[in-house]
Formats: C-alpha cells, sequence, structure tokens
C-alpha cells in the first residue's frame, strides 16, 4: 500500500495526433494545482503526465498527412512536452507509450489477466467509432442523414474482426460491490452515478486486440494482433510508477495511485475497465478517479471545423501563465464545464489579481518602503479589526485544504480572495496613509498586519500562480524553507524588522489590444 506520507496523482495521457489544446492545458493546470497543494502540505508526490501514442487515431491521421505513425508521434509528443513545461507543470514524469518500460508493463499485465482466465479469442462484430476507439450498443446509438452516431455524437461503423476478449461481465457485481465500498471512488457525484446505472444494466464482454493494423503492443504469443489503445493506455499510470517491479521503492511507495485526473469523456475507461483489469491482475485499485468538464469557447465546443479553438501556447504567451492558470481554476467550477472568453479572463486578471491581490500588495509595501526604511515594522497591541483579519487570514490553511480535499479549486480560490477583499476593506478602513501623520506606531501595526495577510495569501496561492506567489513572497522576505503550509499561521509570523526589497507590480494589468475581439 501506499504510504500516507506520499501521493500518487496523474493526468491522462493525451493522444499526440494532433496539436496540444486548451483541454489538455486545463488538465494539466488543475492536476498541478493538486500536486503542488499536496507538496506544500509536506507529502512527497509523484505527478505523471504523457502521450497515449498508440491506437487507430494515430493511425488514421498519419495516414491521412502520409506519414507513420511512429513519425506523427515524433512529431506531436514533443508539443505536449512543451505544453506542460509552458503552463509551467510540475510533473515528476512525463510517459509515452512507445517507451520499452511501457511494453514490458501492459504484457505484463495482459498476462496475468490471461492467467487469471480473464481473456479468451472470439470474433468482435459492433458498431464501432474510430473517433472514440469504441464499441456501442446498437440502442445506444442515433441516426442522422442515414449515418449512425455513438451517443458521442461520432460516427459508428460495422466492424468484424477476430478478437481477443476480456470477461468484463464477470467484473459487474464486484465492481458494484466495489463502487458501494468506496463511495469516493468516482468523482464528481454525477458521473459516479452514471457509471452505477451503466454498469448495473449489465456488463459485455471486452474486445481487446485489433489485427487491422499493427500500431500497438503485440499481444503475447499472437503477435498478430495488438492491443487494444484502452488496455495499453490505461496500464501507464502503473507503468509510470515502476510496473511490473512490483517490489520496487517507488511501486510500493505510490501505488495505489490516489487520483486519476481526467475529462469527463473517458470516466468510463477509468471507472469501469481499469478497475476491471486491475482486480483480474491482482493488482490494487486507485483510490480515486475524477472526471472533470470541458472547456469551450463561449459555450460552444472547440473545434478545429469552426475555427474557436483557442491555443494555450499563445493564451499563455499573451495573458501570462500564472493568470491562465488562475482564471482557468478559478473561473471554471472543477467538475463542471467552463467557458474561456478573452473578456472572462480579462476581467479575472484586473479585478482579482491586478486590482485586489496586487493593489493591495503595491501599496501596503510601498508604504514600508517609503516611510519603515524599507524594514518591516513591528506590531504594537492589536485592535478588534487587526485581529479579525489575522484571524480570517489564520483560518484560510484549513478551508483550502478542504477544498483541495474536495477537488474543489475554484472554491480554494474563492476563500483565498474573500480574505484579500476583507484585507482590502480593512486597509482601506484603517487608513494607514492618515496614520503615519497622527500615531506612526498605528500605521506600523496596520502596515505589519497587512503584509501578514499577504504572506498567508501568498503561500496558500502558491499551487495556483507558483511564479506570482514566489514574487510576492520574495517582496515579503519569506526564507525558500518557510513557505510551505508548515509556516501558516502563528508559526510563520514575519519579522520585524527584516529589510525588504524594493517593491515592484506583480499583476500588470491587462490592456486589451483594440483590434482584439
Ligand atoms: O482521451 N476540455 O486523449 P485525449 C477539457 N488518450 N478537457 C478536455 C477537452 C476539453 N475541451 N478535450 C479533451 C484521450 N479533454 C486518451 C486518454 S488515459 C489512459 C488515455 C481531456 O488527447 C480528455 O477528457 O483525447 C482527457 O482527459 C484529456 O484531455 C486527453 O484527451
Amino acid at each position: 500500500m501506499s504510504g500516507e506520507d506520499s501521493y500518487y496523482i496523474t493526468t491522462a495521457i493525451s493522444y499526440p495526433n494532433g496539436e496540444p489544446h486548451m483541454g489538455h492545458a486545463y488538465e494539466a493546470i488543475a492536476t498541478d494545482a493538486f500536486a503542488r497543494h499536496k507538496r506544500l502540505q509536506g507529502k512527497q508526490v509523484y505527478f505523471l503526465t504523457g502521450t497515449d501514442e498508440h491506437g487507430i487515431k494515430m493511425v488514421q491521421t498519419a495516414k491521412a498527412e502520409g506519414i507513420t505513425p511512429a513519425e506523427l508521434a515524433d512529431r506531436n509528443t514533443p508539443r505536449f512536452r512543451e505544453l506542460v513545461a509552458a503552463m509551467n507543470c510540475s510533473h515528476d514524469d512525463f510517459i509515452t507509450t512507445r517507451e520499452e518500460r511501457h511494453w514490458a508493463s501492459v504484457t505484463e499485465l495482459w498476462k496475468r489477466m490471461a492467467d487469471a482466465g480473464d481473456i479468451y479469442l472470439d470474433t468482435y462484430a459492433g458498431w464501432y467509432s474510430v473517433r472514440d476507439e469504441a464499441y456501442y450498443d446498437e440502442d445506444e446509438l442515433t441516426e442522422e442523414g442515414g449515418q449512425k452516431l455513438s451517443p458521442q455524437g461520432t460516427p459508428v461503423e460495422w466492424v468484424e474482426e477476430d478478437s481477443y476478449f476480456f470477461r468484463l461481465s464477470a467484473y459487474q457485481d464486484k465492481l458494484l460491490s466495489f463502487y458501494e465500498a468506496n463511495p469516493g471512488f468516482i468523482g464528481p457525484e454525477t458521473r459516479r452515478n452514471e457509471v452505477v446505472n451503466f454498469v448495473k444494466g449489465g456488463l459485455r464482454d471486452l474486445s481487446i486486440s485489433r489485427t487491422s493494423f499493427d500500431w500497438g503492443v503485440p499481444v503475447p504469443g499472437d503477435p498478430k494482433h495488438v492491443m487494444y489503445v484502452w488496455v495499453d493506455a490505461l496500464t501507464n499510470y502503473i507503468t509510470g510508477v515502476g510496473f511490473p517491479d512490483e517490489e520496487s521503492e517507488q511501486f510500493k511507495r505510490f501505488w495505489p495511485a490516489d487520483v486519476h485526473i481526467i475529462g469527463k469523456d473517458i470516466v468510463r475507461f477509468h471507472a469501469i475497465y481499469w478497475p476491471a483489469f486491475l482486480m483480474s491482475a491482482g493488482v490494487a485499485l486507485p483510490k480515486k478517479v475524477f472526471g472533470h468538464g470541458f472547456v469551450n469557447n463561449r459555450g460552444v465546443k472547440m473545434s478545429k471545423s469552426l475555427g474557436n479553438v483557442v491555443n494555450p501556447f499563445t493564451l499563455a504567451e499573451e495573458f501570462g501563465v500564472d493568470q491562465l492558470r488562475y482564471f482557468l481554476l478559478r473561473e471554471v467550477p472543477f467538475g463542471q464545464d467552463g467557458n474561456y472568453s478573452s473578456e472572462a479572463i480579462t476581467t479575472r486578471i484586473n479585478a482579482d489579481l491586478a486590482n485586489d491581490l496586487g493593489n493591495l500588495a503595491q501599496r501596503s509595501l510601498s508604504m514600508i518602503a517609503k516611510h519603515c526604511e524599507g524594514k518591516l515594522p513591528s506590531a504594537t497591541g492589536y485592535t478588534k479589526e487587526d485581529e479579525a483579519i489575522l484571524l480570517a487570514a489564520d483560518s484560510l490553511g484549513s478551508l483550502v485544504d478542504e477544498a483541495m480535499e474536495a477537488y474543489a479549486p475554484h472554491k480554494a480560490l474563492e476563500a483565498i480572495w474573500s480574505v484579500v477583499a476583507d484585507a482590502n476593506r480593512y486597509f482601506a478602513g484603517e487608513e494607514p496613509w492618515a496614520k503615519r501623520k497622527t500615531d506612526f506606531e498605528r500605521m506600523e501595526t496596520i502596515l505589519y498586519v497587512t503584509a501578514e495577510v499577504l504572506r498567508q495569501v501568498a503561500i496558500l496561492a502558491q499551487p495556483v500562480i507558483p511564479v506570482s506567489a514566489a514574487k510576492l513572497l520574495d517582496q515579503l522576505a519569506v526564507p525558500e524553507d518557510e513557505r510551505d503550509f508548515e509556516a501558516l499561521g502563528e508559526p510563520g509570523r514575519l519579522t520585524p524588522g527584516v529589510s525588504l526589497p524594493t517593491p515592484e507590480g506583480i499583476f500588470p494589468r491587462y490592456e486589451m489590444p483594440a483590434q482584439a475581439e
């Protein structure tokens, strides 16, 4: 079992059959925020991301472009590496399913499922969606202009092939008991209900090999079959921590994973197939699968044909990486769908970051620079207003932990920014600039208290806006080793008398260029 002090978190592995898009950026950013949060809590975190290089989608895109699937993967996987770097993700590993370690892992998983009697050879005939890489039941389909469509709206075609099958039907009751015994396994609640209802409706055995192409991991003992891409892809999560070496330090420490962060469209694969494969192979099950929502453009799904796809690299360059991270995690209730628009991100940047947090920091720190010889002043006796705002800041840590524990980064940020708003009211109400002339000590106390609130806000905001939070902590002269959550509240109080660097603006206002929409 993985240890109490360790935490293993993963994103889905993306198909590198095209350029990375906003959905990929969103998932990476959210996962990164959870990973950073756990590290600041003092956990030993392992954060895995990567690409899913096999499967028919890769084969077909490559064909359309007149290149091999390997060339397509060689071209695009580096773009996904660039994406996670550009989003400032703190992943510990980036896996691709062509790696040798992964082949060894997935081959072993297959053998174990076969040894358990769960794999047999038969013929498969059914409605298959190339886009979803999944077969669908007749009664799940709709029809439009003579074309049958999957529940996702993708075209399906009738396919017949020799195929190995996984005895998924044998896992229906086991899965239902597992969901019941582990009510937190699938999040959010709506996704859990969908999965439970689907499984209650009965499970058919699953076709898990293909003979129509050879791009994939060969089936052990029958190499004219390649493994179904989802058997291959899901296994990345155990490969990433050393499987099949279950005695390795890494595997013992990190498996089972604490959470797989994925999009809502692939919850079924993660919450039904994956636990069934693992049960069959005798490997422990992950603790949680969380399906986030989709990021749309002003309520419309982003798609190349609509020409409304926003490029995450361009956005990060235009608005700033922290700004994009903040916007996505603050604006979209995690688990629900959300929208991108240039107006919405501009408003968030200017209202929350530049005005509320940025101005408060700038105003208080420049007063310290100007009137306190750049040294953090001391507090002399707290009023009830001082005590109230300090208490609000001191209480934030547990609110943020609770929200992050509930996979609600938007609520964590809401709580933090509500204290920022309180601090602004406090600062405006206490009028330190007026006190400078009438009661200098009082001014010093107000500035100290404000700085102390800023310190805790910055510490807690690090998972979402790591670079800006670090700048703010630098300006408050908070030592590097006093920036984790242990330093929250009383234990990390700022030390009066410490010299602060010259304050600089942290969050510039965003001015929309005139020609922008
Ligand atoms: O599904 N908004 O890869 P993928 C938010 N290889 N998230 C989105 C999104 C959007 N508009 N579009 C996609 C795959 N995603 C498989 C996963 S895991 C063992 C194999 C999410 O490149 C999507 O839900 O199509 C998924 O979690 C991730 O991006 C990668 O999608």
